[in-house]
């Protein structure tokens, strides 16, 4: 019996000399740590990747806990042809977010950008008749299904004044208005947002999104938030975004981070690397400090999939993984920020 027990102790104690140090326990993911500030955190999802790379879609399932179609849920993906609605690629991410206890952002419903041709032959007086039927179509399509609609996409320039779009000319600037009316009709229970781009900051572009929403408010249209698209550089950290964010927070608004992504100049370097997450981190802790800032989502996670290199010649390495998954000082970033205490209650 002592013998061996003795055998054992000596098997157990060379087993612990040549075993390695025990595993580290593994580092909580973002979408851990977000939940403890109740911040949803989220990614746009590309579904071409999401359908070919497994390690692209096991890491969307740890790490974010909201998804967004980054294309499949504009109109010319989903009516293609007039009333002939392709449902099967937005139905497929919403299943997945679904398997995965995933929050899905709508986007988008009101926009200048990716729609069908077949508009751009309609006669204006269809156009108002047109729209009020894509989008009720769509938000009952998925109704229950969604958290967040932007249900009017980028209506401003940068002095403050209304886009001239399609919608503007046809419909006047009550366009804006009617689409929330319509949206909400057709599902009572989303939350329905304005997003648009450079409006992190105070400046002329939120100046003139603020005067509109806070007159939408005071109207009674069913407005609930104002998302901030946060596409930048890593050569400019946003300055006053805080202060922002609040101000619609103060009108009783939510706000979102929907589409942040930080690109530089190529090639990358462990300055610029350093700055972007600079970047990253002062946004999303704006967001942390206002009460109602209920989620931060990121316009893809790696640098594998990115729209920036085909639009912005020479930049890229936007995202807070780089192409082979590895994390980059943003996402170390992302993570310290999350992991400083707080609890926020979700507006
Ligand atoms: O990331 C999207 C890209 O794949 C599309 O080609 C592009 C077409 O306009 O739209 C990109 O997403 C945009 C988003 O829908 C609205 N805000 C700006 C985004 C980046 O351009």
């Amino acid at each position: 019996m002592r013998t061996v027990a003795l055998v054992l102790a000596v098997v157990g104690s060379l087993a612990a000399a040549v075993a390695p140090a025990a595993a580290a326990a593994p580092e909580p993911t973002l979408r851990q740590l977000a939940a403890r500030h109740d911040l949803g955190i989220g990614t746009a999802v590309d579904m071409a990747a999401l359908a070919n790379d497994q390690v692209y879609r096991e890491r969307i399932a740890s790490e974010f806990d909201s998804v967004t179609a980054e294309n499949v849920m504009k109109w010319e993906a989903l009516e293609p042809t007039r009333g002939g609605y392709q449902w099967g690629p937005a139905d497929e991410l919403v299943a997945f977010a679904r398997a995965n206890r995933q929050s899905v952002r709508g986007h988008v419903l009101v926009w200048h950008n990716q729609n069908p041709a077949w508009l751009s032959s309609l006669p204006a007086t269809e156009l108002r008749s047109v729209l009020k039927a894509h989008i009720q179509t769509t938000v009952r399509h998925f109704k229950g299904k969604i958290w967040q609609w932007d249900v009017v996409n980028e209506a401003f320039n940068e002095d403050g004044t209304l886009r001239d779009t399609v919608w503007l000319r046809a419909l006047g600037p009550g366009y804006v208005a009617d689409a929330f009316r319509w949206a909400h009709e057709a599902d009572r229970g989303a939350l329905l947002f304005y997003n648009d781009y450079n409006i992190e900051d105070v400046n002329a572009k939120s100046d003139g999104v603020y005067a509109l929403v806070r007159d939408l408010k005071r109207q009674g249209v069913p407005i609930h938030g104002v998302g901030v698209q946060a596409h930048h550089t890593a050569g400019y950290a946003p300055q006053t975004m805080r202060e922002n964010l609040g101000r619609f927070d103060a009108l009783g608004l939510r706000t979102a981070v929907t589409e942040a992504d930080v690109r530089m100049v190529m090639p990358s370097d462990s300055v610029k690397l350093q700055a972007q997450a600079n970047v990253y981190s002062t946004m999303l802790k704006a967001c942390l400090l206002t009460p109602r800032c209920l989620s931060f989502t990121v316009w893809g996670y790696t640098d594998k999939y990115s729209w920036v290199p085909g639009v912005f010649e020479g930049e890229g390495a936007a995202n807070i993984l780089d192409e082979n998954f590895a994390a980059k000082p943003a996402y170390r970033a992302l993570r310290d920020d999350l992991s400083l205490g707080g609890t926020r209650r979700r507006g």
